[in-house]
């Protein structure tokens, strides 16, 4: 029988490609997502390959999450596989310049988001007693550097997350994954710096940086590890970075 994965961010960058690597592996889909006209054409194209359903909603929005993971009918709920995916970095300023919006957009979709999606789903995975749930983290979650403050407490808030989710869920046959990317090219940089594609270019100049493709195999090989097997958590740079903020560039 086909493996239903529910993936949050599936609009572009880790979810697009996650959701791609997963169609081609016979792996139907619910993808979620803010932009409804990216979700349709992911859908018109993987729809040739698996059974696909869309929802877009906001997950840092807890009446948006509930409503539209609810409307779910019975068989979309049976998710083996749950991708966290949603979330970003907005700002990089030191504390005393940095805005308040930036915060509460970084705490609300990377922390709160992910707790809102995960308490919808989890109940349905406990009830079928298995189901595999990926935390999608960052080296900024075991890492704090200047300037990322807030970004680098909400991915440790992840961290957290989900070594706690694993306590509690292990027991109900649940594995847990938490996935640590380092420095991965995809529209995360333009967003941290609202829009500004040339500052984000440079963040990945002078080597050569992780693509979502990546990362996407990586989630893929989480999910495929025998039953009895639980990667419990991952880290993953570029060859040439080896921490947060230490890349080694031509
Ligand atoms: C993305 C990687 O290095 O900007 O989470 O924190 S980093």
């Amino acid at each position: 029988m086909k493996k239903l994965a529910l993936i949050t961010g599936a609009t572009s960058g880790i979810g697009e490609a996650t959701a791609k690597l997963f169609a081609k592996n016979n792996i139907n889909l619910i993808l979620c997502g803010r932009r409804k006209d990216r979700l349709n054409e992911l859908e018109a194209q993987l729809n040739k390959l698996v059974s696909v359903k869309t929802l877009s909603f906001d997950v840092g929005n807890k009446k948006e999450v509930k409503e539209n993971l609810n409307s779910l009918e019975d068989t979309w709920r049976n998710i083996d596989i749950l991708v966290n995916n949603a979330g970003g970095a907005h700002g990089l300023d030191l504390f005393v310049d940095s805005d308040v919006n930036d915060w509460e957009q970084m705490i609300d979709y990377n922390v709160k988001g992910l707790l809102y999606v995960s308490k919808e789903i989890v109940p349905w995975m406990i009830n079928r007693k298995k189901g595999q749930i990926i935390n999608i983290s960052s080296i900024a979650g075991k890492q704090t550097y200047g300037k990322g403050m807030v970004y680098c407490a909400s991915k440790s808030g992840v961290e957290a997350i989900s070594k706690g989710m694993r306590l509690e869920l292990v027991p109900h046959g649940i594995r847990v994954c938490n996935i640590a990317p380092g420095a991965v090219e995809t529209e995360f940089s333009i967003v941290r710096f609202k829009g500004d594609e040339n500052k984000a270019k440079n963040i990945y100049k002078h080597f050569e940086p992780l693509v979502a493709q990546d990362i996407a195999d990586s989630i893929f090989y989480c999910v495929n590890v025998p039953s009895h097997v639980q990667i419990a958590d991952m880290t993953i740079f570029p060859a040439a970075q080896s921490d947060a903020t230490t890349i080694h560039k031509n």
